[in-house]
């Protein structure tokens, strides 16, 4: 009884004794923090049979038999330990046995996009112990009541227990994206959907899929086999039609979008081979080409052809409305040195770099315009002052000490919506705590007016590629990304880092529990001057 009250209450443990047993009062807590949550002192013991029921008023949402079979078995998991614990002497009494866990839907969205509604309301306890009501408007609302529903699970007397709730929960902002980058290293399949079971764990919902650059393409493509044949790792370092169409239909059974970047003009060396010898520009050292190639040539026609032939076919693959058209980084020093460019210049008559960029980016542009597809593009395609229609979508990543506020303030304030990401490059690595940080932003701490911050779609984490691959991606990512994600989720209340330190620790038990690497982010639990 004594740690149920501690855990009910959060008293302090004030001997020495004490200090030493797990901080029971940060059991049964839900990462991100859900927006409305009320815990009572009552709780009903689990099923180890619970039942998955859709109310008969509910349309069926195809999505939701994998849902639910997926949640049961993660409930059915908690028996494992349970069971050897009949013959134990309780020594408190549940209010009830929750058998049934009902689930009422009011829309069928089917996929997931920008717009989807993941709102939801969770009621365990009163009015019925043996019921759990979880109303959602539409199925990925169930994804996340499930998912907040099986965080809320904690032993008591060795039998895994809720307390009775009330959750009312949305996502404050509608984009929380996670970047990885497949160009640098091959990351296996299994290794990508275990990334995105944990994202929808933590409720994010957009993996931003960075798949070309200097180093590899492993994109398989159909109608330009060589692209892949002549610039992945090897032939066979790469991902077929039909694998990426699974990992999409993956991501959709976990509320996930896919969003493929082709990061154009100036990361895509690796195109070279397989596009031939007019898709680099040749670059001039004295007056003569040495040998070195640049960004993607803009002169020739042949090269918007060959990207039109390509992204027509990547939007018959990537069903997301988005696609992410790169543009960051290109370096300007190549084009200057090319005669071909110069003349190309002279005769358009254009007199900045930036507006050489412009002419590449307003193909790319103009084919998702024809490919009714929607825009996300770099920071620097807005800030060379390239010109791009108003419902594009800016993603900030430079400045992360700060000067990040200045780019989302004046991205916003040209009517764009943007994306922050500077803040959030979890490829840099240090010794020693480094989630704080991350925690601690506010993507709508710069200069603007309500306006401007209702353009905020939300951010975006990032582990680039350089230095990890399927050793290592996961628990270099997990927890780390856990603080962005509730950051992007939660109320912007919520941005105690002292306060969810404990509820952070638990959660990586959890996810270590349920089989994700996570690796650890606390010292010595017993040790810290908070507890
Ligand atoms: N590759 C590409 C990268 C980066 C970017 N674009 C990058 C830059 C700085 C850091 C990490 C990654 N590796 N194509 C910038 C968006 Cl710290």
């Amino acid at each position: 009884m004594r740690f149920l009250s501690a855990f009910l209450f959060g008293n302090a443990l004030t001997n020495a004794a004490d200090r030493f047993l797990p901080p029971w009062k940060f059991v049964g807590t839900v990462w991100p923090q859900p927006q409305s949550m009320v815990v009572k002192e009552d709780y009903q013991i689990l099923d180890a049979n619970i039942q998955f029921i859709l109310t008969p008023d509910s349309p069926q949402c195809d999505i939701i038999p994998d849902v639910f079979q997926r949640y049961q078995a993660l409930i059915r998991s908690h028996f494992k330990s349970a069971s050897s614990s009949k013959k134990l002497k309780f020594s408190s009494s549940p209010a009830g046995v929750i058998d049934t866990i009902e689930v009422k839907i009011v829309n069928c969205e089917n996929l997931p996009s920008q717009n989807m509604n993941e709102s939801y309301t969770l009621q365990v306890g009163s009015p019925s112990s043996e019921k759990v009501e979880l109303t959602a408007m539409a199925e990925w609302g169930v994804i996340h009541g499930l998912e907040t529903l099986t965080q809320m699970i904690h032993d008591i007397d060795y039998r895994p227990s809720i307390n009775s709730t009330m959750i009312t929960d949305w996502p404050r902002f509608p984009f929380r994206g996670f970047l990885i980058d497949t160009s640098r290293h091959y990351l296996p399949v299994s290794v990508i959907k275990a990334q995105i079971t944990a994202m929808s764990w933590n409720k994010y919902n957009v993996l931003h899929w960075h798949i070309v650059d200097l180093e590899s393409f492993p994109y398989q493509s159909q109608v330009l086999p060589e692209l892949s044949f002549l610039g992945a790792y090897t032939p066979l370092h790469v991902y077929t039609i039909n694998e990426i169409k699974d990992i999409i239909e993956f991501a959709r059974l976990r509320g996930v979008r896919v969003v493929p970047e082709f990061d154009t003009p100036g990361h895509t060396d690796s195109w070279g081979p397989g596009a031939g010898p007019k898709f680099l520009t040749p670059c001039y050292t004295n007056g003569k080409p040495d040998g070195t190639r640049g960004p993607i040539n803009p002169i020739y026609q042949e090269n918007y052809n060959l990207m039109r032939k390509l992204f027509t076919e990547v939007n018959q693959v990537f069903s997301d409305s988005y696609l992410h058209l790169g543009g960051d980084e290109v370096p300007f020093g190549c084009w200057k040195s090319n005669p071909d460019i110069t003349d190309y210049m002279t005769k358009h008559n254009l007199t900045t770099y930036a507006q050489i960029e412009q002419v590449w980016v307003q193909g790319m542009v103009d084919i998702a315009h024809d490919l009714k597809k929607n825009y996300v593009v770099w920071e620097e395609v807005f800030v060379n002052g390239v010109k791009i229609s108003n419902e594009t979508v800016v993603e900030v990543w430079k400045g992360k000490t700060g000067t990040w506020k200045d780019t989302m303030s004046a991205v916003t304030k040209s009517g764009h919506k943007a994306i922050l990401a500077s803040p959030w490059y979890l490829n840099y690595i240090s010794y020693g705590v480094d989630w704080e940080g991350y925690y601690n932003i506010e993507p709508t701490d710069f200069n603007g007016t309500n306006a401007q911050y209702e353009l905020v779609m939300g951010g975006s984490a990032a582990m680039w590629g350089e230095y990890v691959d399927g050793t290592n991606i996961l628990p270099r990512i997990w927890p780390r990304a856990s603080a962005v994600a509730e950051r992007l989720w939660s109320d912007k209340s919520v941005n105690s880092s002292a306060a969810a330190r404990w509820r952070l620790n638990e959660w990586r038990c959890k996810m270590l529990a349920r089989g994700l690497p996570a690796e650890p982010e606390l010292h010595n639990p017993n040790i810290d001057p908070n507890y």
